[in-house]
Parts: structure tokens; C-alpha cells; sequence
């Protein structure tokens, strides 16, 4: 199918709240070949802000009533995790092309149900939201490791900071809102799956949140036996920084570190750093939906991570949250990646 001549796909984004209503501005204004024709929220008053950026788009309370009116060709799914699998199931049994925000579901039971019925279509319709695969940095230094330009990779450094979190934050989502990404990321960039994951508790930042225990030190131990630490943070009081070190047999190399403006005044040398995710990694977001509306469009329906990829990072999520409370390293579940999915 040409990609130009066809008409516009017509997406469906179930969720307007903070990823939904970006998504919207960015399917309506960035990417190309796609208009927002249904928005899901239940929520009226988001609904309608929501719709009144996305021209021409219908408003539902349900995945189901915008299903029924035949609105949609595609969905993306941005609501938090847990109201995942209720969209992803009769998204699936309508045949249709799904972008998935992260996590697929919040545990790896649900998460495997969602690839048995996607395996009962003839190829993978479910696309996962892990941005960073697309962020340019993160390719090059894919690339690179893969090269073998510099040698075998030996670590991967990971530092993970948020300025604050909302109260609304627990101490598990330090695993399943915020690790994940490196649970995703990590054994893509190296090549290599997870084989366990281990947390360290390091002294307490006494302004964070008085529920949380945090920062948190992961050791992430790969199959391949590259180890991963990320010091994981949410309340570092200073901006949004996401950056790795690749360390390498001759040299290491890194990624993430702030660009931009440099700014020389008053005896003092700064650049800008991002203060949250939305802008950190807003081209690595649009190049998402670009290369997933482009993917739909020419039939190949994904164009990046899987549904199988969101089981992996369940079971690890799994042990990260086990790995919270106990002492070691806690094993993940080694897995076969089915063919359906290579
Ligand atoms: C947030 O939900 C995200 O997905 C961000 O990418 C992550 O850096 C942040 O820690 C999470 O809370």
C-alpha cells in the first residue's frame, strides 16, 4: 500500500490525561498520515479539552461505544496501566493495530494473556510505548555496541533522575513506572535478556516523599553477563535527566548528557537541562508514532517493541519489586521468544 495515496488513518488514543492529550496535539499537528478521530476518555470535561485540540474528533466513554460506531482504524492506549487490558482485549478481537503505552499490563499473567490472543491473529498488531528505543542517542549507541567497533561491551551505566514525583507515586512504581524503561532499553541496547535484578538501598533522601525509600541503586545482571547498575531517583530537587555510559573493552561511551544553549554569564558556564520527560524525549516520542503510523499504513502494523517485549518486562518488573524488600539478587524466569514475534 502506497503510503501517500491512502487517506488518513484514523486513530482512536483511549485516555486524555497527561500522554493522551500529548499524543493528541502530536498525531493532530506532528506526525503525517494520521488524524484523531475518537477520543476514549470518561471523563467529560478532559474529553472535551482534549477534543477541542484534535479537530473533527468524536468523544466516548468507552473503547466499546467507539468500536460499535466504527470510528477508528487504529488505537493507542494511553491510560496508566491497570485500564490496559480491558481496552487491549476487543481492540484485538476487532483485528485492529494498537500502539500500547508502557507497562502492556502491570503483571506478567495479564501480560501473557494479551500475547495469547494477539498470537490468535496472523502477525503482531500490538506495538509497545517504550519511546527510547527511537531517541537518537540510544540507536547510535546500539549501533556502536553491535559494531563491536569498541570491543565487547562490558557495563552499562545507567542514572535515572525526576526532580519530584506526584503523591500519588509509590514506592513499587520506582519499579513499574520508572525502572521499566531501563528493564526495556537495557537488554535492547546490549542485546542480551534479563537474568536478574538486584536493589540496593543507599541513604535515604530525607526530601523525598515520606513514603518512599529512595534513591535505589539497581544491579541488573544480564545473560550475556554484561552488568547494569541505574541509580534510580525521583526527588533529586534539580531537573529530568536520563543518560547512560557504555563501558567498553578500548574506551566507554555515553549518552544523555545536557545539549543545547550554552550559556556563559555572571562567572558562570550552564546549559539547560529538561525538567521532564515530555520534553526529554518529545522527538524520541514523535519518531514513535511516525515510524508506528508509517508501519500501519504500509501493513507491517509494528514498527518497534512487542507485546512479547512488555511480557519480559513484567517478569522483570516482578523481581524488581521482590528485589525491593530482600536481600540479592532476584532471578527472572528465562524465556523462548516465539516465532510469532521474532
Ligand atoms: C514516567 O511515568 C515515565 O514513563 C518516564 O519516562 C520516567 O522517566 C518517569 O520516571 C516515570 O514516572
Amino acid at each position: 500500500m502506497s503510503t501517500t495515496s491512502t487517506p488518513d488513518l484514523r486513530v482512536g488514543v483511549v485516555g486524555a490525561g497527561m500522554m493522551g492529550a500529548d499524543h493528541i496535539q502530536r498525531i493532530t499537528r506532528v506526525i503525517s498520515g494520521a488524524t484523531v478521530s475518537a477520543i476514549v476518555e470518561p471523563d467529560a470535561s478532559r474529553a472535551e479539552a482534549a477534543a477541542a485540540t484534535a479537530p473533527g474528533a468524536q468523544a466516548f466513554a468507552s473503547i466499546e461505544d467507539a468500536l460499535d460506531a466504527g470510528a477508528l482504524d487504529a488505537v493507542v492506549i494511553a491510560t496508566p496501566g491497570q485500564f490496559h487490558e480491558p481496552v487491549l482485549l476487543p481492540a484485538l478481537e476487532a483485528d485492529l493495530p494498537i500502539l500500547c503505552e508502557k507497562p502492556l499490563t502491570p503483571d506478567s499473567a495479564s501480560s501473557l494473556r494479551i500475547v495469547q490472543q494477539e498470537r490468535k491473529l496472523d502477525r503482531p498488531h500490538i506495538q509497545l510505548g517504550f519511546m527510547r528505543r527511537f531517541d537518537e542517542e540510544y540507536r547510535q549507541l546500539r549501533e556502536l555496541i553491535a559494531s563491536a567497533d569498541a570491543g565487547e561491551l562490558l557495563m552499562l551505566r545507567g542514572v535515572h533522575r525526576n526532580p519530584t514525583v506526584p503523591d500519588t507515586y509509590t514506592e513499587t512504581m520506582l519499579i513499574t513506572d520508572s525502572l521499566v524503561h531501563e528493564f526495556d532499553v537495557m537488554p535492547w541496547l546490549a542485546g542480551s535478556p534479563i537474568r536478574s535484578v538486584e536493589v540496593k538501598h543507599p541513604r535515604r533522601n530525607a526530601l523525598s516523599p515520606e513514603h518512599l525509600q529512595e534513591p535505589i541503586l539497581a544491579l541488573i545482571e544480564l545473560e550475556n553477563g554484561v552488568l547494569v547498575d541505574v541509580e534510580m531517583n525521583v526527588s533529586e530537587q534539580f531537573g529530568y535527566h536520563v543518560g547512560t555510559e557504555a563501558v567498553f573493552q578500548t574506551g566507554f561511551a555515553r549518552i544523555g548528557q545536557p545539549s543545547g544553549l550554552q550559556r556563559w554569564a555572571d562567572g558562570r558556564f550552564s546549559i539547560a537541562e529538561h525538567t521532564s520527560f515530555k520534553t526529554r524525549f518529545a522527538r524520541a516520542y514523535d519518531a514513535q508514532v511516525q515510524a508506528w503510523v508509517n508501519a500501519v499504513r504500509d501493513g507491517s502494523l509494528v514498527a518497534g517493541p512487542t507485546a512479547w517485549d512488555g511480557y519480559l518486562v513484567a517478569l522483570a518488573c516482578e523481581a524488581g519489586v521482590q528485589a525491593l524488600t530482600q536481600t540479592g539478587a532476584v532471578g527472572v524466569e528465562p524465556t523462548v521468544r516465539p516465532a510469532f514475534y521474532a
